[in-house]
This record gives structure tokens, sequence and C-alpha cells, in this order.
């Protein structure tokens, strides 16, 4: 049916319909003709200093609201996008690229035009790489089904798309036909209920059970249903560390991070003595195991993706994580009571400051968890800003946010803006390292002109001190800046420099009051010390050694 709607409003009502309300991005003339269709839509753009912040803004957006967008120029903003989108593909999280592009009139006698790299197709097919599905919008006819197609690749798989709009395409009247009918593929019945109950047994013979439960439960929105498997069952749940706060920490069956010997070793001896370990959308890599120092055995294990359901040695393909978890929990499961073996969280106690006494990684770490609030979502930057904050205590679920396993500098600063416009109702606490802020803290810009009001902590230790016990050289260094300066730059904003336990307690009580902008901590710490968790994996490793 021929419409009065374009390609480019079509895409634009299907994004507010996904519950879309920003899009992140910085324009060029190859998609300004789309950025003004959106500038007079529903939806807000969102213009960063640099595309890679916009990227890594969208990624975020799309962890607490489930889709993020970002559009760019062609090539030149396109290229400039790649790492967080491969970041979002590595961590599952289902970005939308749209990006401008030559005309498909244009294109006809291979003119050598501006931002062009080899052929027309040269960056379509670099992002066929880091995404599930693709498209180049070629016309009015077919749009519809193109666009249609990789939307519903976006819900089934939580994973990065790419939708190039060549900028004669942008306002053609578009053929409409309803292509919304394909139902995500689940396993047939027969195969669902086979691992329901084979499951079920396993769990049932079990005596001593526990869930790790990981990154796929944040991203299809399982956090509820998790919770109900866990209050239903009894059996104490884990996370992995990009896992985090998929369960509230307040929970008394939530025992914290299981990370082999990165973690704490009570919660490690517990799963690691389980008869029956459940992974929930864990994905098994290094950083969640710890650097594989974490083990556990094939043979006691349930592990549901959203692809596949493993039972020790059995496979069951297409059975999604969300069908799974639901039949465990109309399953016939008994209910365990909980006993005092459970390694339980406890509240971190108060900080006492000491007057004058040199800030530690450690002490930093102690004020920062005894002063989250309910509305504190604490985004964690690669570093051992992520590997402190791995221990923190979390009130709500998903409000602990951290590339924790394709660990991308830079991701932090400019993930405020995903998170505080996805969620206006949280407070970002953002604890980055000095050589990461150096990357993307530019975007305190575009923080400080969309008026939110994120606490940053800027962990200045002299550059990459994650890096200096492996091997170190002038080439971990960086330029000691004076982060509180910022400030003056953009002419808002508070800052405040710490070096002692007192000045950090002042800073961060006046930081938690001052809510009208942002709030900048330059905290200095030294190069060499390094946090709880980091201390543990290398006393642990060093133990193995000996
Ligand atoms: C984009 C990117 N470049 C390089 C690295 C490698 N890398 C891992 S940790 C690290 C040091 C980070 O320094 P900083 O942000 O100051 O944190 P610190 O290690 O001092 O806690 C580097 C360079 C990376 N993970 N990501
Ligand atoms: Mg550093």
């Amino acid at each position: 049916m021929a419409s009065s709607k374009t390609v480019g409003e079509y895409l634009i009502d299907r994004l507010y319909d996904l519950g879309v309300r920003h899009v992140f991005g910085v324009p060029g003339d190859f998609a300004l003709g789309f950025f003004d269709l959106l500038a007079h839509s529903k939806l807000q753009v969102v213009n960063t200093c640099d595309e890679q912040g916009a990227g890594f803004a969208a990624d975020a957006y799309s962890r607490l609201k489930g889709i993020g967008v970002l559009c760019v120029t062609y090539c030149v903003g396109g290229l400039k996008v790649m790492n967080p989108v491969a970041q979002a593909y590595a961590e599952k999280s289902p970005v939308i690229v749209i990006s401008g592009a030559p005309g498909i009139k244009e294109r006809v006698k291979h003119p050598v035009l501006h931002h062009k790299i080899k052929d027309f197709d040269t960056q379509f097919r670099m992002f066929e790489q880091i995404t599930v599905a693709s498209t180049v919008l070629r016309d009015g006819e077919s749009a519809c089904r193109e666009i249609d197609r990789v939307l519903e690749s976006v819900l089934r798989f939580k994973l990065p798309v790419y939708i190039e709009f060549p900028r004669d395409v942008v306002g053609l009247p578009i053929k409409l036909e309803d292509h919304r009918k394909t139902l995500p593929e689940e396993a047939d019945q027969e195969t669902f209920q086979e691992a329901i109950s084979e499951a079920v047994k396993m769990i049932n013979a079990a005596q001593k059970l526990v869930i790790i439960a990981g990154i796929e439960l944040h991203r299809f929105g399982l956090q509820d249903s998790l919770l109900r498997f866990v209050e239903k069952t009894g059996i104490p749940a884990a996370t992995t560390i990009d896992g985090k706060s998929v369960i509230s920490d307040r929970n008394p069956l939530s025992i914290g991070v299981y990370e082999g010997a990165m973690g704490f070793e009570n919660v490690r001896l517990y799963v690691e003595s389980s008869d029956c370990v459940i992974l929930l959308g864990a994905i098994l890599s290094d950083v969640n195991l710890g650097g594989f120092t974490a083990h556990l055995d094939q043979r006691k294990i349930i592990n549901a993706t959203n692809e596949k359901v493993s039972i020790r040695h059995h496979g069951y393909d297409n059975v999604t994580l969300r069908q799974f978890l639901e039949g465990l929990i109309g399953g016939d499961i008994k209910k365990r009571e909980l006993t005092s073996i459970i390694p339980r969280r406890t509240p971190p106690t108060a900080f006492v400051p000491v007057q004058g006494r040199q800030l530690t990684t450690h002490r930093l770490f102690h004020r920062i968890n005894s002063g989250l609030e309910d509305n504190t979502v604490v985004i964690a930057e690669p570093g051992d800003a992520l590997f402190g904050g791995a221990d923190l205590y979390i009130h709500g679920a998903t409000e602990f946010i951290s590339p924790a396993y394709y660990l991308s500098l830079g991701f932090a600063v400019p993930a405020v803006l995903g998170v505080q416009l996805a969620r206006p109702d949280l407070r970002p606490l953002v604890l980055v390292g000095d050589g990461a802020f150096q990357m993307t803290g530019v975007e305190l810009s575009t923080i400080a002109r969309f008026g939110l009001n994120p606490i940053i902590i800027v962990l200045n230790n002299g550059g990459y001190s994650t890096e200096r016990p492996m091997m170190d050289g002038s080439f971990n260094d960086v330029l000691n800046w004076n982060y509180g300066k910022i400030t003056e730059v953009l002419q808002t904003g508070k800052s405040f420099d710490v070096e002692t336990e007192d000045q950090l307690d002042q800073a961060l009580l006046a930081a938690r009051d001052y809510k009208s902008g942002f709030s900048i901590l330059n905290v200095h710490i030294n190069p060499h010390d390094s946090s709880p968790a980091l201390h543990r994996l290398t006393e642990s490793l060093g133990k193995r050694v000996k």
C-alpha cells in the first residue's frame, strides 16, 4: 500500500514504538536530512562532542532502556563508532546504528566523493562484521521490509544492527507492508519440556545449589523473573561481574560477585563446592572467571543462555533464556531453607574519616560503598575503578553499569548521557581512571549542556596503574591534569581536590547536596596502590605459583 509517510518518518515511528526517546550522534552532510527530521520528531537528538562518546552513550542507554540509537555520518563518523558498537556486540547491548551515506543516484558513475574510503559499500561491509543484521535502504519499495527485518533481529538477539540511509532515500514515500509477524524462534514444546524436566530432576536431587546470574538477564529484562525464581526455590544467587546488580545486594539470597580468585574467597568456596550450579545468561569469559582462576565442573552445571540450554553434557537448542527461566519457575522445585552456610552480603560499615590521613584506594571504596543511596547508579570504567567497583553493595537492580567483558576505556563519562536520559530518576556516580578520563572526558561538555548531574570521581594515579604490574614503562604515564579546572572551561559544575580521607568525605557530602549540575572530584592516589579486589587476585595467583 502506498502511503503519505516517508522512509525517514517510518523509521522514526518504529523507533518510538520500540520505546526509544533519544538518539545520540554527530551530524554531517550525508546525515543532515535525517537529523533535521529527527529534530522535528518525537525523539530528542543528543549531539555529543565526538562520535565515540555517542556510541558509548547509546550502549549505556540500551542497557537501561532496552534499545539505544546512534546516528552518524558516512565513514568519518561511522568508523569512529566501530569500537563502541563492537563493545555493544560483545556485551549483547542492542544498539541501532543509523549512518547517513551518499545518495543512491549519486553513486551511479562511481564519482570520487568526500568521506568515501574504497567503494561505496566499504563501511557497510565493515559493519557486517560487528552487527547481527544490516541493510542499505535503497528505495521506498523495499525500505519497510528491510527496516522491519533488521529491527526484528534487534529484538530477538539483543545485538547491534546497522541501517545505512542514503541521503536521497530519507524523503521518499514508503510502501507500507506488515512484516512484523515473525515471532522469535523458540524450541518446540517437546524439547522445552525435556529440558525443564531434566533440570528440575537435577535441582531436586542436589544438596547444595547456587545460581550464577549473568549479563543476558540484564539485557532481556529478566531481573524480576530471576527474583521470582530465587524466592520460590530459596537458591542463593551469585552474579558474574558483568551480571553484577541483576539482583539487589539487599536480597538475603544475593551472595555477591563470583569471579574466581578476584572475588571473595567465601563466595568462591561456596560456588565451587556446590553440587548443582545454575548458570543463567552468563558468558564464561576470562574476566568473569577471574582470569580463568574459577573452577566449574561441567558435570554439575545447568547452563542456560538465550541460544541454548546445556545440562551436564546434553544440549537443548533454541530454548531461550526467558522460556527456560519461566519453565523453571513453573516447575515442581522444592524450596530450600536459608541456612547459615550461605555467604550473606553485609551492608557496608560506616566510614569514619581520619583527619589528614592520605587516601588509599581501599579507603576510597569504603567511603563510596557506605555513601551509596537508593537512587545511585554506579558507572565503572575498566581499570581499578571496575576491580574496586565489583565489591560495592548495590541497592537496586541494574544499577551497576560497566563494560566488564570487552573492557573498552572511555565508556564511563559518555555513559552518563545514556544512563541519566534513560532513567532520570537515577543519579550516576562515575568511577573513572585518569587515563580513561583523558580519552572521552570531553563529553562532560554534553553532560553540562543537557543539564545532567552525575558525580564523577577521577582516580588520579598518574596513568595506567592496571598495566604497571604487568609491564611498566613511561608508556603507562599520562600528564597530570588539574581535572577540577574543567568547571572553569565549561563554566558550570563543582569541583573538589581530594588528597585525604576527610577531604573525600567533605567533597562527597557537598557533591551529594549540589544537584543542579555535575560534580568532579580529582582524587589523588599513589600510582602503586590498588583496590582490594586486585590485591586478592595477585595474592591468590602468587600463592598458586609458590
Ligand atoms: C580503549 C582502550 N585502550 C587501551 C586499553 C588497555 N588498558 C587497559 S587498563 C589501561 C589503563 C587505564 O588507566 P586508567 O584509566 O588511569 O585506570 P587505572 O589502570 O589507573 O586504574 C589500559 C590502557 C583498553 N582497555 N581500552
Ligand atoms: Mg590511572
